[in-house]
């Protein structure tokens, strides 16, 4: 893990890296209403949290820049109102998308019963390439846990995506699983890169791009863990 990775970098730091980006990687939050989303792209993008957030209306992003494999990403994170209402947007707000965010809140489980929904939505209008981390956020909240970890991993392995419970307001996890995600973003357009190379070389015939793993942050220890490679993957 680069030393950027372990803690939030300082403006001094942004504003060096800002000379230098390498990539630019467009990355969208989902999920209802009030599972936390603004809060999330809050911490990881300014280290804050705000107890009485209001509901996005609209849409608006934030950006983040950070070193991956000697690489200077800005992650530039899209928000938009979990509230169908709100939501102005739907193939504008993933165009482009290279990866998403998709939030539930841990304790409330209308909020995870709706993933699958979201998770067609993602697959009808952003690019299949599209790297997916599920979130179960509010994991502050153990007492009033209403989705077990078990129900998300299983739900995750299903559908080739990655997981992880993380806290908003406690930040746990918050840094870890968006860089995992751009992490995993980075390997799959170095991947397109490279297979666009072979396609010039060889005049044709690149493989198409595949979902491998899932990674789960266990409840326990909210840390990282790799989990088995699936060998029934679709992805
Ligand atoms: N305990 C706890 N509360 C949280 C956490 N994250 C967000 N909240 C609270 O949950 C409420 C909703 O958070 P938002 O970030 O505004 O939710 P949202 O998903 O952006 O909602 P919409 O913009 O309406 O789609 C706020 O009162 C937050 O303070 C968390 O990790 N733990
Ligand atoms: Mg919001």
């Amino acid at each position: 893990m680069n030393q950027e990775m372990n803690g939030f970098e300082s403006e001094n730091h942004q504003e060096r890296v800002q000379e230098k980006i390498d990539y630019v990687f467009k990355v969208v939050v989902i999920g209802d209403s009030a599972v936390g989303k603004t809060q999330l792209l809050s911490r990881f993008t300014k280290n804050e949290f705000c107890f009485d957030s209001k509901s996005t209306i609209g849409v608006e992003f934030q950006t983040r820049s950070v070193t991956i494999n000697g690489k200077v990403i800005k992650a530039q994170i899209w928000d938009t109102a979990g509230q169908e209402r709100y939501r102005a947007v739907t193939s504008a707000y993933y165009r482009g998308a290279l990866g998403a965010m998709l939030v539930y809140d841990i304790t409330k489980r209308p909020t995870f019963d709706h993933v699958a929904r979201w998770v067609e939505e993602l697959r009808a209008h952003a690019d299949n390439s599209i790297v997916i981390m599920l979130i179960g956020n509010k994991a502050d909240l153990e007492d009033q846990r209403a989705v077990p970890t078990e129900d998300a991993v299983e739900f995750a392995e299903e559908q080739c995506l990655f997981f992880s419970e993380a806290s908003a307001l406690s930040g746990d996890n918050v840094d870890k699983a968006f860089f995992r995600l751009l992490e995993e973003i980075n390997g799959v357009v170095s991947k397109k890169a490279l297979d666009c190379g072979h396609v010039k070389s060889n005049g044709g015939h690149s493989s198409n791009l595949k979902g491998s793993k899932i990674d789960v942050i266990s409840r326990a220890d909210l840390e990282i863990s790799e989990m088995k490679k699936l060998s029934t993957c679709s992805c």
